[in-house]
């Protein structure tokens, strides 16, 4: 495909990358320790990604990656590790031991804006290159060996190419990557879910010492925790509804209902100083890589976050890609690449397995018919009966293994 304007300025690097989400940001680290070359290319300012609230929890595996690629430092200072969470139904608190579950393995609640921040920081200061702020991103020869990103790096810029080796397609749902694999080609499966999460964040001091996932008659609540100052806490609501209906009084109200227990803990509260509203959907596309293109994290899959596993599942990705680029460099072979895309679909639809289980078992469904609502309580006391089945949460909401 040709450029739709006369490219003025030309730029070479071996793997371009689109976006710098957790996706971008951890190839781009993980292909600089292996001598690959690329640069990085974002839309938004680096304020904005290091400002934007979203995921808060990491997998072990991801606590342990950042650690041994020395990316860890204030993770392990300012982050919170947690031995299991609590789920609460039917007004009763049940423990989930996660690490006794899973030979150790912990909670770490450390917010992904703070991964982003320290992954940029760490990037820029070992002279990899990430631009800011591009506009009018476009891929171009995809299917040829010589495929190129053209952008401008201010929006009345000229237009610049970046021609590359690969592409690593890491700019989320709504990124362009994902809509240059023809639509012939993409096979997409998806469920939208009929309600969303109303997240805030509040100053107020911890509630409790882990995370409280409740499934309660007036619908779903979540309380975890960002810093010994600040909590995060959301609330199932309808997607649609707008957040000027939610003044603070509703929303301490609704928590204090769905997140208290007979037992007589309380919640704390605080000023709240950030609210939203998010839709929820789970969402996978197949095949991950079209020639010389590889989608990965929300570029290709998306899954609800009762599960805790997008960000997760965005750095298993790179992960995989970066270890089968290593293998084609290093010694010209193709089998890791041509294999990327069924190693990672593996992995995402286990996840994506997890997250719906967990989100349909959590949240009171309108359309669900009684029948459906009590299978999910039950579902809810097997868990927090059986051991086996305590473990396989555990097992999965800790993280299963990369290898
Ligand atoms: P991102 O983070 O969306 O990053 C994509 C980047 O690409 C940029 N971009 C472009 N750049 C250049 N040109 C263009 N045309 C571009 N279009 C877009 C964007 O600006 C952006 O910077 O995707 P990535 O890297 O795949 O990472 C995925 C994760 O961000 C996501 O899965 C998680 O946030 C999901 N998630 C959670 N994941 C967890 O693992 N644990 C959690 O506890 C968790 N909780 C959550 C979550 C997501 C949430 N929201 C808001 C959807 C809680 C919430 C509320
Ligand atoms: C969060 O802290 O933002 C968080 C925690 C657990 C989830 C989702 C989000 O399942």
């Amino acid at each position: 495909m040709a450029a739709s304007t006369s490219t003025q300025t030309s730029n070479r690097t071996q793997v371009g990358i689109v976006g710098a989400g957790p996706a971008g940001l951890f190839l781009a680290h993980l292909l600089r320790r292996q001598g690959i070359d690329c640069v990085v290319l974002e839309s938004r300012s680096r304020a904005e990604i290091e400002d934007t609230i979203r995921a808060g929890v990491l997998e072990q595996w991801v606590v342990d990656l950042m650690n041994q690629m020395g990316l860890g430092d204030r993770m392990m200072r300012e982050g919170h590790f947690h031995s299991g969470i609590t789920l609460r139904f039917n007004g009763e608190s049940h423990h989930i031991d996660m690490a006794g579950l899973t030979g150790g393995k912990r909670v770490t609640v450390y917010a992904q804006h703070e991964v982003i921040r320290d992954l940029v920081a760490a990037l820029l200061e070992d002279g990899g290159e990430i631009l800011f702020g591009v506009s009018d991103v476009q891929l171009h020869g995809v299917e040829s060996d010589r495929p190129s990103i053209a952008f401008r790096r201010s929006p009345d810029g000229p237009l610049e190419a970046l021609r590359c080796d690969w592409i690593a397609g890491c700019d989320g749902f709504h990124g362009p990557s994902r809509q240059a694999i023809p639509k012939a080609v993409r096979n997409e499966f998806q469920v939208v879910y009929p309600f969303g999460w109303l997240g805030i964040l509040t100053e107020a001091p911890p509630s409790h010492p882990e995370l409280i996932y409740a499934n309660h008659e007036r619908g779903f609540a979540l309380l975890s925790t960002r810093s010994p100052e600040v909590q995060r806490l959301y609330i199932q609501c309808d997607p649609k509804d707008d957040i000027a209906n939610w003044s603070d009084d509703r929303i301490w109200s609704e928590l204090h209902a769905r997140l208290e227990d007979r037992d007589g803990w309380t919640l704390t509260e605080g000023r709240i100083f950030q609210k939203g509203i998010i839709a929820m959907r789970s969402f996978v596309c197949e095949p991950m890589r079209h020639g010389r293109l590889f989608l990965a994290g929300d570029a290709a899959h998306i899954v609800p976050p009762t599960g805790a596993k997008g960000l997760n599942l965005a750095v298993a990705d790179v992960l995989v890609l970066s270890r089968a680029l290593d293998a084609f460099y290093k010694s010209g072979r193709t089998d890791g690449l041509e294999a990327y895309s069924a190693v990672c679909l593996r992995r995402i639809w286990k996840a994506e397995r997890f997250s719906w289980y967990m989100t349909t078992m959590l949240h009171r469904n309108p359309a669900e018919t009684p029948f459906e609502q009590r299978v999910h309580l039950a579902d809810l006391d097997y868990v927090v009966s059986s051991r086996a089945a305590m473990t396989a949460l555990a097992e999965n909401y800790v993280g299963l293994p990369m290898d």
